[in-house]
């Protein structure tokens, strides 16, 4: 999840993984990177564990952290506010420099979120100029409301559609090389990545890098999230 602070990306997260909490719950401002799993269902009907890394949009954590999980994520959400022009100009201006900087952007999986669509009489960012960005950029838009829940299940599930499509391909295409099958495309990462095909693992499993711990990031950055 990647966007300015205060456009709702900890509350769509939450709206996902726990329909019935209310938005105001006690997760303030996240702090460096937070992370949770859920089962997700693709259009096909394939259940996907997706791992959900919850970003800060604090300059000092983005700067000293997220080129090590940009590395390894699978496909990004792109969030900004409806209702707050700054926050889609921050995309071209900050966001996506820092994805073509860190990221492996040709495996990447992309998909921008406008939140808060709920409050169209505030809005500043209009859909035409989010589909001209999406032109630019080779990505779909859907509109969400993290307070009503419209469309967050769906841009969740759409993003790992692509991502497991992503790593379907490459299964095939490793088979082609080895005569050998494994789906799962996030080699290297200590409990598998966002784009694990396993059907196995548990909802709601979550857990909080502790920045202070020496070396903490690193163990965490073995995994890789979206
Ligand atoms: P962030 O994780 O991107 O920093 P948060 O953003 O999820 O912390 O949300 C920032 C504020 O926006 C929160 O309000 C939250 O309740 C609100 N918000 C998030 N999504 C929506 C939405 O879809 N509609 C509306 N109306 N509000 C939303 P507070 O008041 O706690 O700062
Ligand atoms: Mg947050």
């Amino acid at each position: 999840m990647l966007g300015d602070s205060g456009v709702g990306k900890t509350s769509l997260v939450a709206r996902l993984t726990n329909p019935e909490r209310p938005l105001n719950h006690d997760i303030s401002a996240t702090m460096g990177i937070e992370f949770d799993t859920q089962m997700l269902t693709t259009a096909s009907g394939d259940k996907v564990k997706a791992q959900i890394w919850d970003t800060a949009g604090q300059e000092r954590f983005a700067r000293v952290l997220l080129p090590t999980y940009f590395r390894k994520a699978k496909g990004v959400i792109l969030v900004y506010d409806i209702t707050n022009a700054k926050s889609f100009e921050s995309l071209s201006e900050r966001w996506m420099a820092q994805l073509n900087d860190h990221a492996s952007t040709d495996d990447l999986a992309k998909l921008l979120v406008g939140n808060k669509s709920d409050l169209e009489a505030s809005r500043e960012v209009t859909k035409d100029k989010a589909e001209l960005f999406c032109q630019e950029y080779g990505m779909e838009l859907l509109e969400t409301s993290a307070k009503s829940g419209d469309n967050v299940l769906a841009s969740f599930e759409k993003l790992i559609g692509m991502v497991h499509d992503k790593a379907l391909k490459a299964s095939k295409l490793q088979q082609q090389k080895t005569g050998i099958g494994a789906i799962n495309s996030s080699a290297g990462g200590a409990g598998g990545g966002p784009s694990s095909t396993t059907a196995s693992g548990s909802r709601g499993d979550s857990g909080a890098i502790n920045l202070d711990a020496p070396g903490g990031g690193a163990s965490q950055g073995e995994a890789c999230g979206c």
